[in-house]
């Protein structure tokens, strides 16, 4: 009896992942004056008033807050943009990006 060998019809492909994202992460600070903190949130991270105010508080209160969620490269240039309007300023005010899990 003669056999039929099949061939596979599938191929595997490497699976693309997709790139991780990070956080940009706002450290409270005691000099850096609230409305400055608001200011660099609407300019950075193109956020309304009342966004800006809430993170700003958040980070008051708790310490840190969490901004925005971007790509590495995008997460890390905001993050040190947002950090040197704050320097230019005179202010320790500091953004950091950690890779969301
Ligand atoms: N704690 C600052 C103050 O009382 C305001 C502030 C909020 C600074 C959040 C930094 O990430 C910050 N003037």
């Amino acid at each position: 009896m003669p056999q039929t060998v099949l061939k596979p019809r599938t191929r595997t492909r490497p699976k693309i992942e997709r790139p991780k994202l990070h956080k940009v992460i706002l450290v409270n600070d005691d000099f850096t004056p609230r409305e400055f903190v608001v200011r660099i949130l609407k300019a950075e991270f193109r956020m309304n008033q009342e966004q800006a105010y809430n993170v700003m508080i958040t980070a008051h209160r708790r310490g840190v807050c969490v901004v925005a969620v971007y790509t590495k490269d995008v997460a890390e240039t905001k993050a040190t943009r947002a950090t040197d309007a704050g320097r230019a300023a005179g202010y320790p005010l500091l953004f950091t990006t950690e890779p969301e899990e």
